[in-house]
């Protein structure tokens, strides 16, 4: 018996970047190639970190201080990956998620102003050694993104907790993330999001087919139009 590889992707960048049509599109590929695939996100993904996730986007925790935030996302993203994620990951099914750590890394630590070292030691202890295999940061614009973003929500929809800060703030980020992928090229790839949706799609497909083994898919491979 072969035993089949889980993979733990991650989709990072800012807001309106295109990750959750990205992630979707990637899954349905990956499904059409026969593999078990889980689609998931960050603040969220398990019941006590749905619940979390409220709290946090709501701008309810805002009031008690970024600290306060972080540690609330750590341990949102210690119980999703403890109740989802590891054994998914287990059982030989590729995840993709929506946002991880290193959201918490730009938006807590380096726009939220935390120490590297408060930050280090909290990542630490809620991700537990589950390190993403791969992260694909979708980069563009910080004012496209939000456009985009804005462009989706409802007319009457607020925006939430993030979504309202300057876009100075956004652009920091955007560079924040940008510096991950040249401190960790191994893990962190940048996908030009500017692109149409196709060509962005092609490009995942792209990073994410070195890490693939289709003899884990429970068919052959039928179609490879992301
Ligand atoms: N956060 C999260 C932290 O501060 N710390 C953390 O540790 C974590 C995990 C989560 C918020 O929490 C913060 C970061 C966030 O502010 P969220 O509601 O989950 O908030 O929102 P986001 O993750 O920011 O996701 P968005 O929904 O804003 O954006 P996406 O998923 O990147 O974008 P998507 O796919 O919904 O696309 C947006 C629009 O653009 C269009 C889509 O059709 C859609 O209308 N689009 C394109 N248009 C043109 N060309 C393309 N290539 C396009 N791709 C998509």
């Amino acid at each position: 018996m072969t035993i089949k590889k889980g993979r733990f992707i991650t989709f990072e960048g800012g807001e309106g970047a295109g990750k959750s049509t990205q992630i979707h599109r990637l899954a349905n590929v990956l499904r059409r190639r026969g593999h078990d695939v889980l689609v998931t996100r960050e603040p969220g993904g398990s019941l006590g970190a749905e619940a979390v996730r409220h709290v946090l986007l709501s701008g309810a925790a805002e009031e008690f201080g970024v600290r306060m935030e972080a540690m609330l996302f750590a341990a949102a993203r210690s119980d999703h990956i403890e109740e989802v994620i590891r054994p998914a990951i287990a059982e030989g099914t590729i995840v993709l998620c929506d946002r991880f750590m290193d959201s918490s890394r730009v938006y807590q630590g380096m726009t939220g102003n935390l120490e590297p070292h408060f930050m280090r030691n909290l990542e630490r202890i809620a991700i537990n050694g589950m390190m993403p295999d791969l992260t694909l940061v979708l980069d563009l614009p910080a004012e496209i993104g939000m456009q985009r973003a804005r462009a989706r929500q409802q007319k009457d929809a607020v925006p939430d907790r993030f979504e309202k800060e300057e876009l100075s703030t956004h652009e920091k980020r955007r560079e924040a993330f940008l510096d991950l992928t040249r401190d960790e090229p191994d893990r962190c790839k940048r996908i030009d999001a500017t692109q149409s949706e196709d060509t962005v799609a092609l490009a995942i497909l792209v990073a994410v087919e070195p890490l693939l083994d289709d003899s884990d898919a429970a068919e052959p491979a039928q179609s490879r139009n992301p």
